[in-house]
């Protein structure tokens, strides 16, 4: 049961069940790991305007790190799981710095978290924590607001490894 309403967009679904596109834009991300579909030899990349392809999550809160009350829009791991045709359970997410931490696919359904690349409306550029952020709402379940779920709130994400069940 989802424990976290999380309010569903659906700006677009189109080409969401279409086979994996091939980037057209800047790379933001590259997905590795236990994946099945891709559109690169062992490795999916994807531009700003796939990750808007995907099913759209919002979420409204607080956080630690940026000032003030925000609204941030951005897609499941579940769908990106999903897409690349992966069964995997867990992911470790790297940032530019080289930070790196695991986040179970679970969070994602049962914690309310999103990998944001929206803030209020706009792309998040590099100085507001983005291309892309995971971000829980910690205004929501009180339970977020402890070490464990302020580690995996990464930053300036631009690599997920999805790791395979039997891992
Ligand atoms: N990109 C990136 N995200 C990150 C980190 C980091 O070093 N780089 N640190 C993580 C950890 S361990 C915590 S507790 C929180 C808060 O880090 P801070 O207290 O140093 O701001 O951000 C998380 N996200
Ligand atoms: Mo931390």
């Amino acid at each position: 049961m989802r424990l976290v309403s999380v309010l569903v967009l659906l700006i677009s679904f189109s080409s969401f069940s279409h086979a994996l596109d091939k980037p057209e834009g800047k790379v933001i991300l590259t997905v590795t790991g236990a994946i099945n579909g891709s559109n690169l030899d062992q490795s999916a990349e994807f531009d700003f305007a796939m990750l808007q392809d995907f099913p759209q999550y919002s979420v409204t809160t607080n956080n630690p790190w940026i000032r003030g009350s925000h609204t941030y829009q951005g897609f499941s791991a579940v769908d990106l799981v999903k897409i690349l045709s992966s069964e995997s359970v867990r992911l470790q997410v790297f940032a530019f710095n080289g930070y790196m931490t695991e986040i179970p696919l679970n969070d994602f359904v049962e914690k309310g978290a999103i990998f944001a690349i929206k803030q209020d409306g706009q792309p998040m550029t590099i100085r507001k924590l983005g291309p892309i952020m995971v971000i829980y709402p910690f205004d929501e379940l009180e339970e977020l607001k402890s070490e464990i779920y302020y580690g995996r709130s990464i930053w300036q994400v631009a690599e997920i490894k999805l790791i395979g069940s039997m891992e």
